[in-house]
């Protein structure tokens, strides 16, 4: 029998979903390629989102009337979903506003009462400032050492390198798990297998993961892992720490305030049980509601159709954008490896005037050092322009992005 080629998904129907797509941006359909900075909501999510603020706005955890149940148990279920789309359970998810809080909250509840003068904290210069900055804060503070595993120039990981560090006495390591610059899929699963049995806890950057493919926290065998809503169709203002319930039970709280506490007297105060202790204050009610729609909407997609549509994608915008001439793309170009972000420079252009330029077509692309400079400093670059795709890109928009770097490279005689 003939094979029939699998459509993974349908994208014409999703695009109906998502309004900002009806409407022409410099007389063209709008061509938005900059996902990994942050998604496009469908009408699903602003909808989950719309109801609450309309039908049933009310605080949660402390309101003893019927709205502000309702509001308590949207805002309970959506951890549940957000739970069962890592495969973890609803005790081990923690609110947050985004990654960046997630890693900081980390950092200082975990960080400060476990890092001790002298430690050492393996990074890799691939991570995005989030994935830095509080390590160097920790380490500063407590007189501890950042070490970094270095790439090959074709973006992987020197695996070697992370071996020869984990067994120099590591404490700690994090990782991303798929790279915003170079698209490198970061083999986690067998890093964190090989750091635990050397006595090493592991945190994930799933900022760029959790959005694509599927991720499962216990297959992977991580002690913490961090995304974002935004970057997975939800809204701005919401992200998601997971930990392991034994370590989030013996962790101090990050802040302080309502909601976290059990009980409070003048000079003293006990801690709320897991996740609460970590939710200090009123939280993003309206947040937690849309990123669980969001969860929703990709589940009847299913993660493995996601990932199987922007390996398609990368792969056909791979094939047309290495034949431009002049143009260098970073990271390996095996779509087995890496994810649908693809970061480039053409001849000797700034990145920002690239993507200026391809503004003026109607193209959204990012431009400049992608909040990674360490990594623009290992690849002797300013910045890079990017490529990213979700699941409302199509093979059209591509071959319009190749066309308009075409048209650019013959304007500016690259
Ligand atoms: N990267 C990009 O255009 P926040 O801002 O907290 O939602 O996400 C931070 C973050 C952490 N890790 C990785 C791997 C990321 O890619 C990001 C966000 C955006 O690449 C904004 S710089």
């Amino acid at each position: 029998m003939r094979k029939v080629p699998r459509k993974p998904i349908d994208v014409e129907k999703i695009r109906k979903d998502f309004p900002i797509f009806n409407q022409k941006i410099k007389g063209m359909p709008y061509i938005y390629l900059d996902n990994a900075a942050t998604s496009q909501r469908p009408n699903q999510v602003i909808k989950a989102m719309n109801d609450y603020y309309q039908m049933y706005n009310a605080t949660i955890h402390r309101a003893l009337y019927e709205l502000g149940e309702k509001a308590t148990d949207a805002y309970e279920e959506s951890r549940e979903k957000v739970a069962k789309f890592i495969n973890a359970s609803p005790e081990e998810v923690i609110f947050v506003r985004n990654t960046t809080e997630a890693i900081n909250l980390v950092a200082y509840s975990w960080g400060r009462s476990n890092i001790k003068e002298g430690d050492k904290i393996l990074l890799t210069v691939m991570e995005h400032h989030s994935n830095i900055i509080p390590w160097q804060l920790l380490a500063k503070e407590k007189k501890a050492h950042l070490e970094f595993i270095d790439i090959y120039d074709n973006g992987l990981l020197k695996m070697d390198e992370f071996e020869k560090f984990i067994g120099e006495g590591i404490r700690f390591m994090s990782l991303v798990h798929v790279s915003n610059v170079l698209g490198t899929v970061n083999p986690v699963k067998k890093m964190v297998d090989y750091a635990h049995k050397n006595g090493v806890l592991v945190l994930i950057d799933a900022a760029q993961s959790a959005p694509h493919m599927p991720v499962d926290v216990h297959d992977i065998g991580c002690d913490f892992l961090a995304f974002s809503g935004h970057k997975m169709l939800g809204p701005t203002g919401i992200g998601v720490l997971y930990g392991k319930r034994e370590l989030l039970e013996n962790m101090g709280p990050f802040l302080g305030g309502g909601d976290m506490i059990k009980e409070v007297h003048l000079r003293e105060a006990s801690w709320n049980e897991i996740p609460w202790k970590f939710e200090a204050g009123t939280p993003n009610i309206a947040g937690a509601i849309g990123l669980g729609a969001a969860v929703d909407y990709l589940n009847n997609i299913g993660m493995e159709n996601v990932k199987e549509h922007e390996k398609e994608l990368t792969k056909y915008a791979l094939d047309k954008m290495m034949r431009i001439k002049g143009i260098n793309i970073y990271g390996t170009k095996n779509v087995e490896l890496r994810g649908g972000v693809i970061s480039f420079n053409l001849g000797d252009m700034h990145p920002h005037d690239l993507a200026s330029i391809l503004d003026n077509e109607g193209i959204s692309i990012r431009a400049g050092h992608h909040c990674a400079q360490p990594l623009m400093d290992r690849l002797g670059v300013v910045g890079t322009a990017r490529a990213s795709f979700y699941i409302y890109n199509t093979e059209w928009e591509i071959d319009y992005l190749v066309n308009s770097l075409e048209k650019v490279r013959e304007v500016f005689k690259v």
